[in-house]
């Protein structure tokens, strides 16, 4: 018997979780209300199935890693989400690194490295053209590398600062050598909710101009999602829906990411964290019901790197990534790998021994290495 029918014959599902089943297993789109049903009554094994499912049918048995680098401008910041580890306000230390150190630690990448990954906090004194000379500086040292930089939240204030609208500050950002936008700063839509964990931070409707509008300018981009704090399944699957409904519109982004709420040294510490069950499930959900975005990926200093390999079964198929010790938004929230590099080898044995096939990626998911001969 296939797993398929191991679902849609078992006693063990209702007829409603099976019409799901079915749904999926040919390729239909699920709703919004079926995937609160998932949320709240599917099991990890039913779950497991059809994300893998999906996962199959967009990437086969490929999981993807890339070779990156996360640098970090500042975090001296003009808001205080509640759930922020990182800025100023909570850590009590100010730092702001200039051009010139940026630029030298990209001059003393190896070669190996294909993406630099610039996402800092929203420092009240730089603006646009502070940023476009940094990444014409960055570009200058490495011409050849991808350059993935700000989120919306960055952009939406350096592109207000300067009096600019979002076309002209890409026109700006391009002209340097921006090549495309990570997909922080989404955390929750949900109005409400958002009021509760950010309610400074730019609203739901700017992150999606600011996303929408890259897409119109050619700049591809990824997506996030913050939970496990005090939202409920509902505002999960809210927010998944609004980013289903932008991709039907624009194809630009690449990647969603859910990212876990960490709470250590933070206004939501109280909170706590959700389980790791939890984590397994958010990401099934997020495979199945987002039919539209080509990759899953998982953030692995944050969740660890078991926890990563264990997701690939459960629908994601990009390990984020090979990068060096800089990355300080997650270890002061208490990110599980408090040193997160990991070299290509220990990368590539951990997605062999989740039964996938490794294969390192450019920027675009453009094949570079892989244990098989080349992208089929
Ligand atoms: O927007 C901040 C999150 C994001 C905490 O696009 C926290 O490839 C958990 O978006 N617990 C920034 N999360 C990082 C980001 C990212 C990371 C990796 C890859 C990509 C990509 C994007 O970090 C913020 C916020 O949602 N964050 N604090 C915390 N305590
Ligand atoms: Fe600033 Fe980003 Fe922290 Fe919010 S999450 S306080 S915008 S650094």
């Amino acid at each position: 018997m296939g797993y398929t029918e191991l679902i849609l014959k078992s006693p063990n599902y209702t007829e409603s979780l099976k019409l799901i089943a079915s749904k999926v297993l040919n390729k239909q789109r699920i709703t919004a209300e079926e995937a609160i049903e998932l949320y709240y009554h599917a099991d990890l094994p039913f779950l497991s199935i059809l994300a893998d499912f999906v996962r199959q049918s967009i990437n086969g048995k490929y999981a993807f890693y890339n070779r990156n680098v996360h640098i970090e401008p500042t975090n001296i910041c003009v808001y205080d989400c509640k759930f922020c580890s990182y800025s100023h306000h909570q850590s009590k230390e100010s730092w702001e690194l200039t051009i010139s150190e940026m630029v030298e630690t990209v001059r003393n990448l190896g070669d190996e490295i294909t993406e630099v990954h610039i996402v800092g906090a929203v420092h009240p004194g730089r603006d646009i053209h502070y940023y476009a000379e940094l990444i014409r500086k960055v570009r200058e040292t490495r011409p050849e590398i991808h350059i993935k930089a700000f989120t919306a939240i960055e952009i939406e204030y350096m592109v207000k600062k300067a009096g600019l609208s979002l076309d002209e500050g890409y026109a700006i950002l391009k002209e340097a050598g921006l090549n495309s936008l990570p997909g922080g700063g989404a955390e929750i839509f949900d109005e409400k909710v958002r009021e509760v964990i950010c309610g400074k931070k730019s609203t739901s409707e700017a992150w999606l101009e600011v996303h929408e509008v890259a897409h119109r300018n050619g700049i591809p981009t990824n997506c996030t999602i913050l939970y496990g704090h005090v939202e409920k399944y509902e505002h999960r699957v809210d927010h998944l829906l609004r980013l289903r409904n932008l991709q039907d519109k624009t194809s630009g982004f690449n990647a969603f990411i859910p990212l876990k709420f960490k709470s250590k040294n933070n206004e939501l510490s109280w909170v706590g964290e959700v389980s790791v069950l939890e984590d397994l499930r958010n990401y099934a959900v997020s495979r199945i019901f987002l039919d539209n975005i080509p990759h899953l990926k998982a953030y692995w200093p944050m969740i660890g790197k078991q926890m990563a390999a264990l997701s690939l079964s459960f629908g994601v198929d990009d390990l984020d990534g090979t990068i060096n010790d800089s990355t300080k938004i997650y270890s002061m929230a208490g990110a599980d790998d408090q040193n997160p590099a990991l070299g290509s080898e220990e990368l590539k044995q951990l997605i062999r021994d989740a039964g996938m096939i490794p294969v390192e990626r450019d920027s675009l998911y453009n094949w570079i290495e892989s244990d098989v001969d080349s992208n089929p």
